[in-house]
């Protein structure tokens, strides 16, 4: 089924080791998608929405043990544990390979194995990289034809001589006690078996996009990271384009599809990207982004009309939704959804919802729907040198501490501020939820190797270009002592981009702290926004206190690298803690 002999020998070695009942290479055509929902509706895996409402749209309902990566279950496995650093969980090559390979044995009887040639990032484009995932599972053959290009173009492309990402993947027993996610970077290798669920079984996403790729970015110079890519047009038409990392689950795929408030007439936001950016430095000195994926995997909860309008737009038609709940006349439903709730639903495990149960559709429950359909797509999402960026923005979800918005002084700052980035837990991980952890550059989960070494990696773009973008910190999630948000977020954000964007035109003024330069309150375009003053004067406000201990334990945090915890990091901890120091005394 391919001229590939490396392809079809591995191919081969997989159907020895999985014994499935039948092979099928997937082409991606439209015949094809309409079989697998067919055998779908078939076997109960998907159920049909209404198609009058919500045309070509899918319910699929998961083990209920299987909503969410499992961090705890991930591996990277590299020659040297040092290599995979205290970052990652690791397990020997040879030991991981063995322990898998016992649960792949025979796992595909009576299953059919689906070969998926897939291209992460846009058809023609140098940056974009190849993979062909195996698995057994229809349900990620129909995502994976929505989140990545896949078939005969990207078989073409592999065919064409480039190398490719082998992922294995198997549903197996769906048992959290036979579930691991296994990558090699040295081999350029994913296994993954006992999870159906998106970033454990789309092997294009999290494994293959962030995890080998940034490890493959590394050695080759350039960067794969955990961010949106969004462009930011001005009343004059003229587009800043930016790129930015958050935690799963604190609001980027908003922020991808932000619509500008009445008030700020003329602005305008264009979607690129909602969850990965390859960043690659062009001749001219920039840094160009391209997003890897064709899809959206979102967070169904929380989002509507008055959230994120261009999602909802997005996602009426050709969506798969999986563990939401739904309404009688077989809508899809989630706390959060625009409109009352209604008296009859059916929870996310299917049963009559009973809010003693708690909530009808799960925390996690997510849609898989094209990126073309989003009304904010941009024009120049598919153009194969990307586009060219101007501020990297880090965020977290912090109640407290961490200012709305403040620019790092430069780029070695940038890049410690970036990996000092905390946020509290969200439900897109198994875990407890709502607790402050480390989350640098928002990679925790999704770093391929020691975290010392990739911010060393980062620190080298400084000798390599003077037009590096500027590099941001943002916190839309400050609370206030009743607990309530203190910024509205969403389309707002908008007002904090516009100081970002012309911070980048060089028109904005800026006020130096310790932490960085932060705009004054009056620099924040609040018209038409019922905020106070005071309000704005206390999200920017830096309390010398409380970055006193932050600090402390920024520290002890980025310590626990070691001798590999870069000297530029170290002195940027140093200066940081004097400065502190002496403006608590100057107080
Ligand atoms: O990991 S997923 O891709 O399934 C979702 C996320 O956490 O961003
Ligand atoms: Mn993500």
């Amino acid at each position: 089924m391919t001229k590939n002999p490396e392809l079809a020998a591995w191919v081969d070695a997989v159907a020895s080791l999985t014994k499935p009942d039948n092979i099928h290479w997937v082409d991606g055509s439209e015949t094809e998608y309409g079989d697998l929902i067919k055998g779908m509706l078939a076997d109960g895996t998907l159920e049909k929405l209404n198609e009058e409402t919500y045309p070509n749209c899918f319910l699929h309902r998961s083990d209920p043990n299987d909503v969410a990566r499992v961090e705890h279950l991930t591996f990277v496995c590299t020659t040297d544990s040092e290599d995979a650093g205290p970052n990652n969980n690791w397990m020997d090559p040879a030991e991981a390979h063995t322990k898998v390979d016992e649960l792949f044995k025979g796992c595909m009887r009576g299953r059919t194995m689906y070969v998926i040639p897939y291209l992460m990032g846009p058809y023609g484009s140098p940056f974009s990289r190849a993979g062909v995932e195996i698995t057994d599972s229809a349900y990620v053959v129909v995502n994976m034809r929505i989140m990545a290009r896949i078939g005969r173009r990207a078989l073409d492309h592999i065919e064409g001589g480039n190398s490719f990402v082998r992922g294995l993947h198997s549903v197996g027993e769906l048992d959290p006690e036979k579930r691991f996610v296994m990558h090699f970077p040295e081999e350029l290798m994913i296994k993954s078996i006992g999870s159906g669920y998106g970033g454990n079984a789309l092997l294009g996403k999290k494994c293959h996009a962030l995890r080998i790729a940034s490890w493959q970015a590394r050695t080759e110079g350039w960067l794969a990271e955990h961010m949106l890519i969004l462009g930011i047009e001005d009343p004059t038409g003229n587009k800043t384009y930016v790129a930015a990392a958050f935690p799963s689950a604190c609001g980027k795929t908003n922020l991808a599809m932000l619509v500008a408030p009445p008030a700020l007439d003329g602005w305008k936001v264009w979607t690129i990207g909602d969850d990965i950016a390859w960043l690659h430095l062009g001749e001219d000195g920039r840094l160009w982004a391209i997003n890897p994926e064709a899809g959206f995997f979102g967070v169904a909860p929380g989002t509507s009309l008055s959230t994120n309008a261009n999602c909802m737009h997005t996602l009426g038609r050709n969506a798969i939704y999986t563990n939401v709940a739904m309404t009688s006349d077989k809508e899809p439903w989630w706390e959060g959804i625009d409109g009352p709730k209604p008296s009859e639903l059916i929870d996310w495990q299917g049963r009559p919802h009973d809010v003693e149960k708690g909530p009808a559709a799960h925390p996690n429950s997510r849609f898989t729907v094209a990126a073309s359909q989003c009304p904010s797509y941009s024009d120049q999402a598919n153009v194969p040198q990307g586009v060219p960026i101007s501020a990297l923005i880090f965020g977290g979800r912090r109640s407290a501490v961490a200012p709305l918005v403040f620019e790092a002084l430069d780029w070695e700052h940038g890049v410690f501020t970036a990996a000092a980035v905390a946020s509290e837990t969200t439900a897109a991980a198994t875990g407890k939820v709502g607790q402050v952890r480390r989350d640098p550059m928002a990679m925790k989960p999704f770093c391929g190797y020691n975290f010392a070494d990739y911010w060393a990696h980062w620190l080298s773009f400084k000798e390599r270009s003077e037009k590096l973008p500027k590099i941001f910190n943002v916190n839309w999630f400050r609370k206030d002592a009743n607990g309530s948000f203190m910024w509205p977020g969403f389309g707002d954000n908008l007002r904090v981009l516009q100081w970002i964007v012309e911070r980048c035109q060089g028109k904005a003024d800026a006020i130096k702290s310790p932490i960085g330069l932060l705009p004054d309150g009056k620099d924040i375009d609040l018209n038409g926004l019922d905020l106070e003053p005071e309000t704005i004067d206390a999200l920017l406000a830096i309390d010398p206190e409380i970055w006193h201990t932050e600090v402390e334990d920024i520290d002890e945090y980025l310590s626990s690298f070691g001798d590999r915890l870069p000297g530029a990091i170290r002195a940027q901890i140093d200066r940081i803690k004097r400065e502190i120091s002496e403006s608590q005394h100057a107080a």
